[in-house]
């Protein structure tokens, strides 16, 4: 043993107790100590390892669920950390216990596609066009200025290719001379190829040329605005005499009838696991979600052309939303009321990074009635109750490159759960040769938004892992599909009524549903508690509005 290996098992031992011994709860997110001992136990078994991907190996559920009902140390799970790393152009999936400071497994990852990547080779490849003298050439001939070129990763896409290419990402670039919105600057047409694992350009073209849009008036600082939308816009101070109304501890949120925790993904970035509301008659917690997260934001743009029909973007699985996270600005980000929690994840050599105020926690008081009813018909009196509505929501946003991801857990007292997803941000245009809608001769696949500037057409779509667990984890999933009944017998005088006609999935591919303007409701149930009257006594729906609710009712 030489006295490195000393060292290192040194550093375990010490470290070990105050890691294990488990001030974590199980679905904590791994922590700055956890990482750097992740990178230490890694280093030395490998080297030039990448690592893509460092995250907690989260307990099956059937470990987890024997430590929720008995939290011993016993039936506590082993702590676990999964990492992705490349090695020698090879993907490797690697388990290590922390507890016993060893990797467990180690397995080649050979399917299709690449792990996440990573933002320091972005930065690298990014910079590579500046000194390639094709480029340069490229540049020189559009009478563009070096110095005001910026140039932007974007990952190629999967038309159906069977065998593993390299792993390469494209590159296009930006002449932001006179403003901060980059990517109102296209230098359209000129796309490069970098292969990421030899770091260097392997294509490049130069196929068209249109002026690089002036980006006249499209600086967002709002030191450039004017009145309303200028600086003396009036912020408003939010006063909880009381107290902030919930608690933090650890990862656990409790507030009003809630407890949920919250965890952080360098992929997902927020996880809400454990999500229970307190059911006061039975005086006792009753579990709703036990892990939900976002699984992936397609952004595909509808251009087919050379320079963007590759633009087909996970946002979550390619560039990740946790590792995209920004520190949330206290006032402004978020209400004075709010509470900030920070996130740690490991960058490409293994070292852990700080998202300071990551999360924001607050009470949000937004002026909305939670229910109320006023009542006329008892005599003489008139009834007026009012619950004013107060929500808890827990806040993370994303910069990914031109766009701005604000993503919203909203807790309600009533037992729903709001999802909500802002998108806000700068568009990513494309450079064309038209002025005026009346001159577009060749479809630009957009919208005309300003001299040489199309928006182009494109979608964000959004999937949500939600295990619900609705107040044990045995639930089905149910299509209530309201179905139009006409009266054919005169035995009303209506002539139509909707009535419900519900369809249990009974196997996954039966919960596949194309959502359309046909009026449905979709419900998770425990169909083994049963209310008094005997249905389903825990009944979860999903809000078919556009808005992404969730509800839990316990009936
Ligand atoms: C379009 O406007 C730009 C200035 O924004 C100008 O340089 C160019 O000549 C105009 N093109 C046409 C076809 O009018
Ligand atoms: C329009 O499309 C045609 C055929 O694809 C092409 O030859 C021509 O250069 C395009 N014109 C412009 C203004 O983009
Ligand atoms: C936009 O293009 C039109 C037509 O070519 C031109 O008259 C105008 O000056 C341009 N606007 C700007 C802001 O460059
Ligand atoms: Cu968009």
């Amino acid at each position: 043993m030489d006295s490195g290996l000393k060292l290192f098992f040194l550093f375990c031992f010490i470290s070990f107790p105050s890691i294990c011994t488990s001030k974590h709860h199980p679905l904590d997110p791994l922590s700055r100590k956890e990482l750097t001992l992740i990178k230490t136990i890694l280093n030395k078994s490998y080297h030039n390892l990448t690592f893509h991907y460092v995250g907690l190996d989260e307990p099956e559920k059937t470990v987890l669920l024997p430590w929720l009902s008995r939290p011993t140390k016993k039936t506590l799970p082993p702590r676990r950390a999964l990492v992705i790393a490349r090695l020698h152009k090879q993907t490797h999936r690697i388990i290590v216990d922390l507890s016993s400071c060893s990797i467990i497994s180690d397995k080649l990852y050979e399917g299709f596609g690449y792990p996440l990547l990573t933002i320091e080779e972005q930065t690298t490849a990014s910079l590579l066009p500046l000194s390639y003298e094709p480029f340069l050439d490229s540049i020189k001939k559009r009478n563009l200025d070096l110095a005001s070129v910026v140039c932007s990763t974007f990952t190629v896409g999967w038309f159906g290719e069977e065998k593993m290419g390299r792993r390469v990402l494209k590159i296009q670039c930006f002449h932001p001379k006179d403003t901060v919105n980059v990517y109102v600057t296209p230098i359209e047409g000129i796309t490069l190829v970098v292969d990421l694992d030899e770091m260097k350009i392997v294509d490049y073209s130069d196929r068209i040329r249109v002026p690089v849009p002036k980006a006249e008036g499209t600086d967002y600082r709002s030191s450039m605005q004017k009145p309303p939308f200028g600086p003396s816009l009036a912020y408003a101070a939010i006063l909880e005499p009381d107290g902030p109304g919930f608690k933090i501890d650890g990862h656990k949120v409790s507030w009003a009838n809630w407890v949920f925790h919250v965890g952080f993904d360098v992929r997902a970035g927020p996880i809400i696991s454990l999500a229970s509301i307190y059911d006061v008659e039975k005086s006792k917690f009753r579990r709703v979600l036990y892990r939900g997260y976002i699984s992936e934001i397609f952004v595909p743009y509808m251009d087919p052309s050379p320079e963007w029909y590759y633009k087909t973007f996970f946002d979550s699985g390619e560039f990740g939303l946790g590792q995209g996270a920004v520190p949330l600005e206290p006032f402004t980000d978020c209400p004075t009321n709010a509470q900030f929690m920070s996130a740690y994840y490991a960058t490409q050599d293994g070292t852990p990074v700080k998202i300071p105020n990551a999360f924001c926690i607050f009470q949000k008081h937004a002026g909305n009635v939670m229910w109320r009813h006023t009542e006329y018909d008892i005599g003489d009196q008139v009834i007026t109750e009012i619950r004013t509505e107060v929500t808890l929501v827990v806040r993370m946003v994303i910069a990914s490159d031109n766009y701005d991801y604000i993503l919203d857990w909203e807790f309600k007292p009533s037992g729903s759960i709001n999802i909500k997803v802002s998108l806000t941000g700068v568009l990513g245009v494309k450079g064309v040769v038209y002025n005026h809608t009346d001159d577009i001769k060749n479809d630009t696949h957009g919208t005309l938004l300003a001299n040489n500037t199309v928006g182009t057409y494109h979608d964000h779509l959004f999937t949500y892992h939600l295990d619900l667990d609705v107040d044990g984890d045995v639930n089905s999933f149910i299509k209530n599909n309201l179905v139009t009944k006409r009266v054919t017998d005169y035995s009303s005088l209506r002539k139509s009524y909707w009535t419900i006609v519900s369809e249990t999935a009974k196997v996954e591919s039966e919960a596949r549903i194309q959502l359309g303007l046909k009026p449905i409701e979709m419900i998770v149930v425990n169909p083994n508690k049963k209310t008094k009257r005997g249905s389903s006594e825990v009944v979860s729906n999903f809000a078919h509005d556009g808005a992404t609710g969730l509800c839990s009712q316990f009936r």
